[in-house]
């Protein structure tokens, strides 16, 4: 990878979230959250697992963060728990929740690790989920104060402040398709809830404004391209579809101030309810959006697959190994969105069944996993796209929602029986890397 060279300010990191790694789910007077319970519902997670302990990193934090500073990754992507520093996500905010990640934050600074803190990475108080949750329409200024609230109290020392992680995979797999938490299977309640997720989002910027300066506000999508699995009528008409409900549902009415016309006329009844003010709320300019890449999204049925598919194999979600998608998506971004801010690629990553060798994890495809996504970043760098920074999920294996333990992200593995963590090659890899990109 010698002969790709980044600007020297680019900013290379690993991401997290908090339910995914803290464990302490009882600690301190953190309330519950969507993930506590949906856990709890027979099947709902493939391991019967939960996030009980996870990493422990709640009470490791300060070994994990050795290993980033080790490693010379100079930018840390984590999230907050909202129960941890507002156990009912109304009402009554939690000092000792509040400490925890002043210590996290002072932390990473004293190591000289830039934070890149998410808001929300899921795991909604229960208490407002006992109110309806993102379908309620008040949700969204709850979730505004307490946007404020840690403005407030950590926007001296952060400046990157994502909104929402992936409002996609909150609406449509948490209310539609049922497999995350809350765990339903409604359209309706789905379509109200990405709306009241976008509003949420523009509400909380404001309020960060109005309560720190100096902040850069984003939010984080997932997204990919969308190709059809053969060029028959019915694949072209998937492709369509897909792209208008994954990508276009979320990037229009941020840069746009509208739903996709298709898809709100698909939706008829159930589309969702859009108060006077609301675009001008959701439209707010933004200083970064953040992109969670990790494959293509091929459509429709049709068969045979196109010739190319799977050439560079799966990885151990099933999901094809596509990094020219990354590139392909960030072009298609810059050419449709005329106002898109400068973007972070804030996740991008790899699960495979590593293999512990002594004291080594030889994760050969993951290794050349990052490797061929950076180049795709260095590409549409190089064509023009305006991209600050690249994320790696993960750096630690962890609670893989649904997947429970069984699937391993990390480029540091977690012996969950120890807690024990051991770099893996691909860890030793981006640490090198990193280094030789600084000179
Ligand atoms: C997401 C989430 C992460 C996941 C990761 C792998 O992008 O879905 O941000 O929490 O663990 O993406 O599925």
């Amino acid at each position: 990878m010698t002969d790709i060279q980044f600007r020297k300010d680019f900013i290379w990191g690993v991401a997290t979230s908090a339910y995914q790694i803290e464990g302490a789910v009882s600690a301190d007077e953190r309330g519950l959250s969507i993930w506590d319970t949906f856990c709890r519902v027979p099947g709902a997670i493939a391991d019967g697992s939960n996030g009980d302990v996870a990493c422990d990193h709640y009470h490791r934090f300060e070994e994990d963060l050795d290993l980033v500073a080790q490693l010379g990754v100079p930018a840390y992507r984590f999230s907050i728990a909202w129960p941890r520093i507002q156990p009912n996500g109304k009402g009554p905010y939690n000092a000792k929740g509040f400490d925890f990640y002043d210590r996290l934050i002072d932390s990473l600074l004293k190591r000289n690790i830039t934070p890149f803190l998410t808001l929300y990475h899921w795991d909604l108080p229960q208490t407002l989920q006992d109110l309806g949750g993102w379908v309620n329409r008040d949700v969204a200024y709850y979730f505004a104060d307490y946007a404020a609230a840690i403005a407030q109290r950590f926007g001296d020392r952060v400046s990157f402040i994502a909104t929402h992680n992936e409002p996609w995979i909150v609406a449509t797999l948490g209310y539609d398709r049922g497999i995350f938490a809350p765990g339903f299977k409604d359209r309706k309640q789905a379509a109200h809830a990405s709306h009241h997720l976008l509003l949420s989002h523009g509400l909380a910027v404001h309020a960060m404004r109005a309560s720190a300066n100096n902040l850069q506000c984003g939010i984080v999508l997932n997204q990919a391209p969308v190709h059809p699995r053969t060029n028959s009528a019915e694949d072209l008409g998937s492709m369509k579809y897909e792209d208008d409900t994954f990508v276009r549902w979320y990037m229009d009415p941020l840069f746009k101030g509208e739903y996709p016309a298709e898809t709100l006329h698909h939706l008829g009844d159930d589309a969702p309810l859009v108060m006077p003010g609301d675009f001008d709320t959701i439209t707010t300019p933004l200083d970064f959006l953040g992109i969670n890449y990790y494959s293509r999204i091929v459509a429709g049925n049709g068969e045979p697959p196109e010739q190319k598919m799977g050439a560079l194999g799966y990885t151990d979600m099933g999901w094809e190994v596509y990094p020219e998608g990354l590139t392909e998506l960030a072009l298609r971004l810059k050419r449709d969105y005329s106002n898109l801010p400068p973007l972070f690629i804030t996740e991008n990553g790899a699960a495979f069944p590593d293999v512990v060798d002594g004291d080594h994890v030889h994760d050969i495809k993951r290794t050349e996993y990052l490797q061929l996504h950076i180049r795709a970043v260095a590409d549409a760098i190089a064509a023009g796209v305006d991209i600050r920074g690249y994320f790696v999920w993960s750096f630690l294996d962890n609670f893989e929602w649904a997947f429970g333990y069984t699937k391993r992200f990390g480029i540091v593995h977690v012996d969950y029986s120890t807690q024990k963590r051991l770099l893996k090659d691909s860890a030793k890899w981006y640490r090198d890397f990193i280094a030789s990109q600084r000179g």
